[in-house]
């Protein structure tokens, strides 16, 4: 067979309009960066176009620190552009892909059934498509600029997770080659930016009501605009050390949506989400993480009801107890544990350890 970018080149003329949709994070812009530079010259146009806005910080200033140029599908008619392809998804990923036909497919996710085009090329193995675009820009002998060696460089370290999830070789190699192509601040100022200032609301939020409950932290934040800041606390509370579970809720789109976190270390965040919420909505994940999407209306609480019971509302569908459900006049029951939420420390780990009866979401692990 020959070689992929042989025949990606006889795949296209400079008489073509070629469209190149991504589902944007950090592996799909740099990958179609790294096509459309591919396809430099030989084509009379070619835009990226995203299938949906833009909401992690990070990757929205991976765009525009690069200065990257991408345009919402929306904005944009699909028929003016009669070459399509697609690049770290397959049609079958999404609603919005599916109704197109595309002459190219590059991916690392495992094939779908569905996934037809010219040009194909899947490679699961890999840890991130932009692997697959460096081979190609080194086969074809194109030295990448700092602008596309730095986005392939962090999406191949996003992809895997600074080479903690699966990789190959591979991976390595181009990750090593674009090194020397990439300039550092440019990279640690994008990993940096978890935030944006809108979410540093959301992190007081957490700080001032989490509750702790011997080794795991409790945080509702009510209503989002997007449920992002969900997983970044998620994560941010697990950086505690004495702290082994992180279970993180708001509202999103009338949905309950919940973000289970563990150290990792024996415990089951899938089976924990799929006990505790499996009944009423979607809920699974992997050992660490895991996530759960309910409708309000399979829920006991108003949507209006306080942050504080919410909160226990949420600690008793974990822990599979009964909801505290304080009449009016006694409000002081939440009380104990609002303080403990101000003040933290006056709960200190070891008291609770030393007393602790395993729970049912932690027996079984
Ligand atoms: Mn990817």
């Amino acid at each position: 067979m020959r070689k992929p970018v042989q025949r990606l080149y006889q795949l296209f003329s400079r008489d073509d309009r070629l469209l190149i949709l991504i589902n944007p994070d950090p592996d799909s812009i740099a990958s179609a960066l790294a096509l459309k530079r591919l396809l430099w010259h030989r084509l009379s146009a070619c835009i990226i176009s995203t299938i949906c806005p833009i909401t992690r910080p990070q990757n929205q200033r991976l765009v525009n620190l690069l200065e990257i140029t991408l345009t919402p599908l929306k904005e944009i008619a699909p028929e003016d552009f009669p070459r399509k392809a697609l690049v770290d998804n397959q049609p079958g990923h999404r609603e919005e892909l599916d109704v197109f036909h595309f002459d190219a497919i590059i991916d690392h996710h495992p094939r779908l059934p569905g996934t037809q085009a010219e040009f194909v090329d899947i490679r699961p193995e890999y840890g991130a498509t932009a692997t697959i675009m460096t081979e190609y820009l080194r086969e074809a002998r194109i030295t990448p600029s700092l602008k596309l060696a730095t986005a392939l460089y962090y999406a191949i370290k996003t992809d895997t997770a600074n080479f903690e999830r699966p990789a190959v070789e591979a991976d390595m190699r181009a990750f090593h080659y674009l090194f020397r192509f990439t300039r550092q601040p440019v990279v640690r100022r994008l990993e940096s930016s978890e935030f944006n200032l809108d979410m540093l609301h959301f992190l007081q939020l957490a700080l001032n009501r989490f509750c702790l409950r011997q080794n795991r932290i409790y945080a509702f934040l009510g209503v989002l605009a997007a449920p992002d800041i969900l997983v970044i606390l998620a994560d941010f509370f697990l950086r505690a050390g004495e702290i082994a579970w992180t279970i993180v809720a708001g509202i999103y789109q009338k949905q309950l949506v919940v973000i289970f976190r563990n150290d990792g270390l024996h415990k089951n965040a899938n089976r924990l989400a799929v006990k505790a919420f499996g009944q009423l909505g979607q809920a699974g994940g992997h050992l660490a993480s895991a996530r759960a999407e309910i409708p309000l209306e399979k829920l006991e609480l108003s949507p209006k009801a306080s942050w504080q019971e919410w909160q226990s509302y949420l600690i008793s569908l974990v822990e599979r107890q009964p909801r505290l459900q304080p009449p009016v006049s006694d409000l002081r029951a939440l009380a104990p544990a609002s303080e403990k939420i101000r003040k933290p420390r006056e709960t200190p780990l070891k008291q609770g350890r030393g007393r602790r009866r395993p729970r049912d979401s932690e027996r079984s692990e």
